[in-house]
């Protein structure tokens, strides 16, 4: 099977994000990855008609804390999605599979709690080499594929359409 890789995706597919407000999280911890990560995120909003007066970027001391942030901002703030933004590296100790296993169940339930987009542009990576190379490296850029998933949903959140027809 082909896989996909979104950093290499068609512009003209891409919903025109004029009238989105979007928020971005990003987590401090492991800094050249998500500084590039968060970069290639805004750019891609930008480019894809997201004003920049619309967009809301956070930072946050490490990735266990993009949950409880997602939530204050979908809580206290309009925005019509959030993208998370962050970097675990495998180390000696077992952290690593207690800060994704936190990490990816408390997007989904923020997600859920709030109805709406909430984007995982979370590296989980055994190596700093495997996350810069999904940073802006071989393997593309997983916050430019996080703002193309937040546009992507923002359009299938307002295209559905909750009235049965006849
Ligand atoms: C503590 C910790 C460790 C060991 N590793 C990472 C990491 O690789 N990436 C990351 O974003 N954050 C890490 N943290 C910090 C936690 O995410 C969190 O900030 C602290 O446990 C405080 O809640």
């Amino acid at each position: 099977m082909k896989k996909t890789n979104l950093s290499d995706y068609d512009p003209t597919t891409i919903p025109d994000g004029k009238d989105y407000t979007i928020g971005i999280i990003a987590a401090e911890w492991n800094p050249e990855v998500t500084n590039a990560m968060c970069q290639g995120a805004i750019d891609t909003l930008v480019e894809h008609g997201v004003k920049e007066e619309n967009l809301t970027v956070i930072r946050v001391p490490g990735t266990f804390e993009l949950t409880t942030a997602a939530d204050l901002l979908l809580t206290r703030t309009f925005v019509d999605a959030v993208i998370c933004i962050g970097c675990v590296i495998q180390g000696e100790t077992r952290h690593f599979e207690f800060i994704c296993q936190a990490v990816s169940q408390g997007i989904t339930n923020v997600a859920l709690k709030h109805g709406k987009p909430v984007i995982f542009s979370v590296l989980t990576c055994n190596t700093m080499q495997q996350a810069l190379d999904r940073a802006g490296g071989r393997h593309g850029n997983k916050g430019v594929e996080g703002a193309i998933t937040a546009l992507k949903m923002v359009a299938l959140d307002r295209d559905i359409n909750f009235e049965i027809p006849c």
